[in-house]
């Protein structure tokens, strides 16, 4: 099954704004099948946005991403990638529709609440940055 890498930035994580994200995704019918909290660190930020390091904001979005704990979550579904960027809405939130999290939550463009994978291939790519495939604790 499709799966995306979800990411609730430190902005809406300073709101409390966890719990209703994740509560839109499983409303839209997306399965949650991996969930944490962590704060991530300067490597694990660059080698997130790698593909950005060359962008005039990557130093910032390095900054703004490591500056507070985060949820990172696995979402589930037939085309869940695109079902996904499209509840989001647009990077800028000043562009993004009308009832789209980012619309909603969002308050500017690096401070944009969410970050969803943008393939099924870079979510798998992705995901691997966050979660070990089966995990327990006892
Ligand atoms: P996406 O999150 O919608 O996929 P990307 O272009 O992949 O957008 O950019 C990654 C993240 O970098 C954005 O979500 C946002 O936090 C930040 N960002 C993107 N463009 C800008 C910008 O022009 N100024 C500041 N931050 C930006
Ligand atoms: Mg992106």
């Amino acid at each position: 099954m499709e799966r995306s890498l979800v990411l609730i930035k430190p902005d809406a994580m300073e709101r409390g704004l966890a719990g209703a994200i994740i509560g839109r995704l499983q409303g839209a019918g997306l399965k949650l099948t991996a969930l944490r909290m962590l704060q991530m660190g300067k490597a694990l930020a660059e080698r997130h946005y790698a593909i950005h390091k060359e962008k005039p904001f990557f130093e910032d979005l390095v900054e703004y991403i490591t500056s507070a704990p985060i949820v990172a979550a696995v979402f589930e579904g037939e085309g869940a990638v695109e079902r996904i960027r499209k509840l989001m809405g647009a990077t800028d939130p000043a562009k993004a529709e009308p009832g789209t999290i980012r619309k909603d939550y969002g308050l500017d463009v690096q401070r944009n609440s969410t970050h969803a994978s943008d393939s099924p291939e870079n979510a798998e790519l992705e995901i691997k940055n966050f979660f070990t495939e089966k995990e327990k604790f006892m």
